[in-house]
């Protein structure tokens, strides 16, 4: 009997969340109830738990963290199935809070239509409730008086299965239709509601992926001319609008063997890591950009605003804090944007003026995330840029659509807001998301080099083995890679690619003459500062910091 409850009760939740997520997908607007429940779990567990969440399980925390909601609401449902059996008006009681909670997670979603949210979260459990109800009944859990039958459902979304048909149709006495209705509803009802939950998920996904971002397409004007709208008379002090664009990286910053990463990242690989569990999608015509705060004059831009200022591409090597040493956490780009300073200057922010008041600029994205950074470093003459472009398409949602921040030099966290809708002056006292959350306030990225041609583990054959890969220490870029094949005892230099720029990664390679025997391979670099990377180990977060990984890349190799 309370197997069979239990049952009705899941039965019914699976088809709430069909017809849930079946709208969600359908209707941008709506947001998904599984995904907010989640993205909730993650802004209330303390910062440690999440913290750990990222390092154990990487970017595999979204999953787990959804497959885990998903199994504490079946639990739920299954309770109340079998509390509906001797209590249904505190089952009712807990549907009711369920739908209440189903509204008040939705609502931490930036972008919904409220009236239609609520009608969603209702209507879908009022289908769950009516057909676990149903079940309930076939099973004979339930003595029914007529009227309380002719109140039940009328043609409700969800799952006309035709079992519960007939069993309407000739209801009248015992409600028990026995095993087989049971059986035959709640099967129906679970493959229906999977159904629609499947393609709930695909259609919202879908339109993420499916949908390349597009070419941008700025003026075409060569560099150093003014784009055009101004006209001649240009004697006003306005300058001049440029679109710069970066030529082709030379031949001689790639180095090109098997498993070494392209100089430049393909969108379609660039690492990602984010808080949001779904990325915003934001609508980039009704978008605004403000710069507010401590500042002398508050500007709003909007996405075409940006694309009339003169902009300008620049490569630069992104990381992530949560790296591990010879981690796939960081990428190069080729982003398209607006200077950071060119924006600020709008709002009044010179280097000059910088005060305590202002001393921190903090990003903010359209869904409440934070990153803060030395107002200074966006003034400091690096390419600080206010992006919407990568490799020459608009940003991909998922990497911050329309506009993210990318600084050269720091990592993500600190700096790299996607979905970009605020940037703040503020004073130093403020603490974005991942300072919260234990991590350090200032996030330069360390000095760091990976092996990429040779995994650990490899057996090798004797003869010339190329032991190569990418070495980055953004902005201050890379003097000298060495490599090590007898656990760091003695070095040898590796042959550099080109230097594309010192905010990116760069690429080396170490010919290595390999011999029978077994051996550990290491890898270390030296800045541009001549400052060598530090030996000492560390993970990115506790065992003596909590700013980000270090130590040498390390692997153990046989050679036959
Ligand atoms: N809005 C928002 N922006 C964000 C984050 C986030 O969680 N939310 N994560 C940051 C972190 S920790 C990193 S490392 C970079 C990663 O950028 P990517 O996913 O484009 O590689 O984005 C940063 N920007
Ligand atoms: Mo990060």
């Amino acid at each position: 009997m309370r197997i069979r409850a239990g049952i009705a009760g899941i039965v019914g939740l699976v088809v709430a969340l069909g017809v849930t997520e079946l709208v969600h997908g359908l209707y941008d607007l709506v947001p998904s109830v599984l995904g907010s429940i989640a993205q909730v779990v993650v802004e209330w567990t303390p910062g440690g738990i999440v913290t750990q969440g990222i390092e154990l399980l990487g970017t595999a925390d979204v999953p787990v963290l959804i497959g885990s909601v998903v199994i504490g609401t079946l639990a739920v449902s299954a309770l109340l199935g079998i509390l509906a059996v001797r209590r249904p008006a505190l089952a009712l009681l807990g549907v009711a809070l369920l739908t209440a909670l189903g509204i008040a997670v939705s609502f931490v979603e930036p972008f919904i239509n409220p009236v239609a949210t609520v009608a969603n979260v209702v209507v879908g459990l009022l289908a769950g409730t009516i057909v676990a109800e149903l079940m309930l009944r076939a099973a004979g859990l339930r003595e029914v008086k007529k009227a309380a039958l002719e109140a039940a459902p009328a043609g409700t979304p969800g799952s006309p299965e035709s079992p519960a048909v007939r069993w309407r149709e000739t209801g009248a006495g015992s409600m028990s239709v026995g095993r087989g209705g049971f059986l035959a509803l709640g099967g129906g009802a679970v493959v229906a509601g999977l159904a629609a939950l499947g393609l709930g998920r695909l259609l919202s996904g879908g339109s993420q992926t499916a949908s390349a971002p597009k070419r941008l397409d700025l003026s075409n004007e060569p560099a150093g001319k003014p784009s055009g709208n101004e006209g001649e008379s240009d004697g006003g002090g306005k300058e001049a609008v440029t679109h710069e664009t970066l030529p082709k990286p030379p031949a001689d910053a790639s180095i090109d063997l098997p498993g070494m990463p392209k100089l430049i990242t393909p969108a379609a690989n660039f690492y990602l890591i984010d808080a949001a569990l779904t990325s915003p999608r934001v609508n980039a015509d009704d978008w605004k950009l403000s710069v507010k705060g401590a500042v002398q004059n508050p500007v709003e831009f909007s996405y075409k605003d940006l694309q009339e200022m003169s902009t300008l591409e620049s490569d630069v090597t992104l990381s992530c804090v949560s790296n591990t040493v010879g981690g796939g956490l960081v990428s190069n780009g080729r982003w398209t944007g607006v200077l950071l300073s060119d924006v600020l200057k709008e709002a009044g922010v010179s280097r000059e003026n910088i005060s305590s008041a202002s001393r921190q600029l903090v990003g903010r994205s359209v869904d409440g995330w934070t990153a803060g950074f030395e107002t200074d470093i966006a003034l400091d003459g690096r390419e600080a840029l206010v992006a919407f472009g990568l490799n020459g398409s608009e940003l991909p949602v998922k990497h911050g659509y329309p506009v993210r921040l990318v600084v050269p030099g720091l990592y993500g966290y600190v700096s790299a807001t996607k979905w970009l809708s605020e940037i703040e002056l503020t004073s130093w006292d403020f603490d974005a998301y991942w300072i919260q959350r234990t991590w350090t306030k200032e996030g330069p990225v360390k000095t760091q080099s990976r092996i990429d041609t040779v995994k650990g583990g490899d057996n090798l054959q004797a003869g010339r083995v190329p032991v190569g890969g990418v070495a980055w220490a953004p902005h201050r870029g890379i003097d000298k890679v060495e490599v090590s094949t007898d656990n760091g005892n003695t070095w040898n230099e590796a042959r550099l690619a080109s230097q594309l720029h010192p905010d990116t990664w760069r690429q080396y390679v170490y010919d290595w003459d390999a011999k029978p025997g077994s051996y550990t391979l290491k890898v270390r670099a030296t800045d541009g500062e001549g400052v060598l990377q530090t030996a000492e180990d560390r993970p990115p977060h506790g065992g003596g910091g909590t700013d980000g990984a270090q130590g040498y890349h390390t692997m153990e190799v046989t050679v036959a």
